[in-house]
């Protein structure tokens, strides 16, 4: 296989990071091609966790290299720290990185923008307060830097004076950040990154590379977040799907496969609907049981039953051409599991409504389940086949535990 996309079906934190640590062994390159250090993608090399918010999950063991594309928001200052943390395990590691000239940067000012917002929404979001959805509001409108800017120091200054010159009309004074702060924050980091030997590619050198290469790519959060095609507003602001690769160049045509990642049972953090959440004692129990907490803010992610709806949207709108199951063991020595296989919305059974006000409505439809004693049980088959049947999609590989090598291929 030469090209791979592993994206998240649900609401993400289904275990990509792990998944995507796995395959990178057999590809030369892992691609971010999403989002920013909203993400949380952990990993295990040699015992040892890490968690990647911007960085591609590379098997920091073998020769893969990792590439920040330009659909990403780039928070410099957290690269520079995840990257430290490598180099002390695996020194010279940040020159097997590569970023896209043309990926955007997010700085202090879209931190404080978001904190703002969500503190004036009558509805709050539940963002993570990483900058994600202004950074993307300034690229798309057109007032922001990218990494290519912070290479030209006359240019720089100038574009930061005429960013703040708008900024300050519009929040009238509140931003604490300035133009003059910025300038020397980014020319740090720009030494920072020079020291550490990142690499900086213009996008037609690398997909020259590419198309000659294996390339892994590593989705971010979900179908469900998707800012197209999630739970609208209660999203992010990037393409959480297979088609997010056309900002490295790639058509989703020229992908082998899309794997969707699903956990066993769904999670949710951040506000929007989520009809098979389960409250109470049960929920609790599975969340401490799959150390349910945010991998970037450590906030409690809600749990609930499996949603088949859900996935059966994921399918369509992501093209995915498989599943890699995970997580199962958490539900080990349940005696009985539920499954959504459709919602009752205004009295009639259908699937995912476009709007999240239908949606928040929808009363999950379950069937139940024998439980599992452990992921080798016939019951545990008979889910995955369940599964199988009610989404058209084939699991293709299962995973049993947070370690890397706790994968095996399904047949
Ligand atoms: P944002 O910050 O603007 O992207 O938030 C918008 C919504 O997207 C959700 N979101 C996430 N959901 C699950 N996992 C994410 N990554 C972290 C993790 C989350 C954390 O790996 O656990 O640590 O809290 C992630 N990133 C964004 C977010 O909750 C909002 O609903
Ligand atoms: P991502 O955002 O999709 O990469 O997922 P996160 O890293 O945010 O959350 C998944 C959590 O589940 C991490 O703590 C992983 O180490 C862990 N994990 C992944 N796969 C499995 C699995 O099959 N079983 C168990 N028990 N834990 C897993
Ligand atoms: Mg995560």
């Amino acid at each position: 296989m030469k090209r791979l996309a592993i994206v998240g079906s649900q609401w993400g934190d289904e275990g990509k990071g792990k998944v995507v640590n796995y395959f990178s062994e057999k590809f030369e390159w892992v691609v971010r091609f999403s989002g920013g250090a909203n993400a949380g993608h952990t990993i295990y090399y040699k015992g040892k966790k890490y968690v990647n918010h911007l960085l591609p999950s590379i098997n920091p063991g073998n020769y893969s290299k990792g590439f920040l594309g330009a659909g990403m928001v780039i928070d410099l200052e957290q690269l520079i720290k995840e990257l430290k943390v490598m180099e002390e395990d695996f020194p010279g590691i940040s020159n097997r990185f590569y970023i896209d000239l043309e990926a955007f940067i997010v700085l202090p000012w879209h931190k404080e923008e978001d904190e703002l917002l969500e503190s004036m929404r009558r509805e709050p979001i539940g963002t993570t307060k990483r900058g994600i959805g202004p950074a993307y509001t300034d690229k798309v409108s057109r007032e922001g830097i990218k990494l290519y800017h912070i290479f030209d120091d006359k240019l720089l200054k100038q574009r930061l004076e005429d960013i703040f010159y708008l900024k300050n009309n519009i929040y009238s004074g509140r931003l604490k950040s300035n133009a003059k702060d910025v300038y020397n924050y980014l020319l740090k980091q720009r030494e920072e990154l020079k020291n550490l030997k990142v690499n900086y590619e213009s996008a037609i050198d690398m997909s020259k590379v590419f198309r000659n290469s294996t390339v892994l790519f590593e989705g971010a959060q979900g179908v469900l977040l998707d800012l197209d095609f999630g739970t609208y507003p209660f999203v992010t602001s990037a393409a959480c799907m297979a088609h997010g690769v056309s900002s490295v160049g790639f058509s989703t045509f020229e992908l082998d496969e899309v794997y969707g990642v699903l956990k066993a049972y769904t999670t949710r953090v951040g506000s929007g609907p989520f009809p098979t959440e389960i409250k109470g004692e049960l929920g609790e129990k599975i969340a401490k049981l799959g150390n349910e907490f945010g991998a970037t803010t450590g906030r409690a992610r809600s749990v609930g039953w499996l949603d088949l709806p859900a996935l059966r949207y994921a399918k369509i709108r992501s093209g995915l051409t498989g599943f890699v199951i995970t997580k199962a063991d958490i539900l080990n020595g349940f005696d009985e599991i539920k499954v959504c296989t459709g919602y009752e919305i205004n009295g009639e059974i259908k699937e995912i409504p476009s709007s999240s006000y239908d949606f928040s409505k929808a009363k999950p439809v379950y069937e139940t389940l024998p439980g599992w004693k452990d992921t080798n049980d016939v019951n545990f088959l008979k889910y995955m086949a369940f599964i199988e049947e009610k989404t058209g999609v084939k699991i293709h590989y299962i995973s049993y535990g947070p370690k890397t090598e706790e994968m095996c291929s399904k047949n």
